[in-house]
């Protein structure tokens, strides 16, 4: 089994921890998005969308990463990431679409001021147009060119803030009645696509987010100490920094 996948991508984590909760091998295949290899013909040949990860299993080549877990949790022996109980099952699933549909598109702007930026900035908005002319993605290109170049714009970052925000009242609100894990008993593909964010929104500063909500905080903090999110995340070489955040800290 071989992942398409970059180190410091959150879409990319996610699948990892569902490899590393199930215990699977796999090899790693980097594609690296700093050097826009994402935007090779070789690579849209197997992704059109141009975006990461795709798994590769044997005949199998397959992208998105909501899909990915949940083929793999199908595909593979236990443990089983998806509750024998269609509440609990459902509840994962609404999860999982909160994840991909919401939060993934509302930490974006602000992953963007805050650390793609600081990789991609020195390019002016028109050598990066250039760079990513060829993107599938006319909305995303735009991105690049808009928030990846230039000075920080504070604005910017705060409305990803006050949207980051009501999804993690809605994460908090889930964890009601002692309830450990977000589908209900048991730590689910819902934890795996929520995993990737418990890195990305500390690294992002936004700590007062869940300052004040410590049910949320307590489950963050299980998510962070499963064994399966050390293996998945970054190794700190390839991690993204804010600025003034020592190496050491990340
Ligand atoms: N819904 C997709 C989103 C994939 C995605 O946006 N991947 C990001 C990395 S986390 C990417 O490849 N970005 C490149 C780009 O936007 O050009 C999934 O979950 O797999």
């Amino acid at each position: 089994m071989e992942l398409l996948h970059d180190w410091d991508s959150v879409c990319s984590f996610k699948v990892r921890m569902a490899l590393a909760e199930k215990g699977l091998a796999w090899t790693s295949h980097r594609v690296d998005l700093f050097a826009f290899e994402h935007l090779r013909p070789e690579f849209l040949a197997l992704n059109p969308a141009g975006v990461l990860p795709v798994l590769r299993h044997g005949d199998v080549v397959l992208p998105e990463s909501s899909t990915i877990n949940a083929y793999l949790d199908e595909v593979f022996p236990p443990p089983s990431l998806t509750p024998a109980e269609p509440v609990e099952r459902a509840r994962m699933r609404n999860w999982v679409k909160l994840q991909d549909e919401v939060l993934y598109h509302a930490q974006r702007p602000a992953s963007f001021q805050l650390l793609i930026k600081r990789r991609l900035g020195a390019m002016t908005p028109d050598a990066m147009a250039a760079l990513v002319a060829g993107h599938p993605n006319p909305e995303r290109a735009r991105h690049f060119v808009t928030w990846a170049t230039g000075p920080v714009d504070p604005a910017v970052v705060e409305e990803a803030r006050q949207k980051i925000d009501g999804v993690l009242a809605r994460l908090d609100g889930g964890l009601v009645d002692g309830r450990e894990w977000l589908a209900g008993g048991m730590f689910s593909l819902a934890e795996c696509a929520f995993a990737p964010f418990v890195d990305r929104l500390r690294r992002l500063g936004f700590d007062d987010l869940w300052a004040g909500r410590p049910r949320l905080a307590a489950w963050m903090a299980r998510v962070a100490t499963r064994p399966s999110y050390g293996a998945a995340r970054a190794p700190a070489a390839e991690l993204m920094r804010r600025a003034g955040v020592p190496a050491t800290e990340s």
